[in-house]
């Protein structure tokens, strides 16, 4: 009676493990993972001069720090980083951005611009794309969006991902914080 009880109990725990996400390898490989390629918080600017445009203590999502946009600063402190190093072993199929921002109203179209460029040729991405800030409610608070790229043929490790907040035709200053890259893997 035990041992009959004790082998249906290890039935279900073996069956349990077998459902679990990640306990099936696709094609003999791991199953895919989110891996952090970079994340701010713009707190670690503080103190590295004055050359940063847009940061700001005006509003924050975490800490004190976050980057603004505006018709009068509309490009602000600009991420640049080569694939190569944020992918060392391997080129990514897709990067997800993700990032708290802070939109008036439904018509301040600012955006967050991820583009990949050549390391010598930046005014010719490969992929220039954004998250439109403006498309989604709410307004006047801050709110979660992220998008993801998938990567076009042709990168290597030599190009660069470059990442920053733009003011569109916004009409009044937009804000964001806590930047997050990663990519599946
Ligand atoms: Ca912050």
């Amino acid at each position: 009676m035990m041992a009959a009880r004790l082998k249906s109990s290890l039935s279900l725990l073996l069956l349990g493990l077998l459902t679990l996400p990640g306990c099936h390898p696709r094609d003999g490989r791991a199953p895919l993972q989110e891996r952090e390629l970079m994340q701010t918080s713009f707190e670690e600017l503080d103190g590295w001069g004055t050359d940063l445009p847009g940061l700001t203590t005006e509003k924050a999502h975490s800490g004190r720090y976050a980057v603004r946009s505006s018709p009068q600063q509309p490009f602000t402190v600009t991420y640049r980083a080569a694939l190569g190093r944020l992918s060392p072993h391997h080129r990514p199929l897709r990067l997800t951005l993700g990032a708290w921002v802070w939109v008036p109203t439904p018509y301040d179209d600012a955006r967050i611009v991820l583009s990949i460029v050549p390391a010598n040729d930046p005014d010719h991405p490969l992929l220039s794309q954004s998250i439109f800030l403006s498309d989604s409610r709410p307004y006047g608070q801050w709110k979660y969006v992220s998008r993801s790229f998938n990567m076009p043929d042709g990168i290597h490790s030599d190009h660069r991902v470059v990442i920053y907040l733009w003011n569109g035709s916004a009409g009044a200053p937009v804000y964001a914080d806590d930047l997050r890259l990663t990519e599946l893997w």
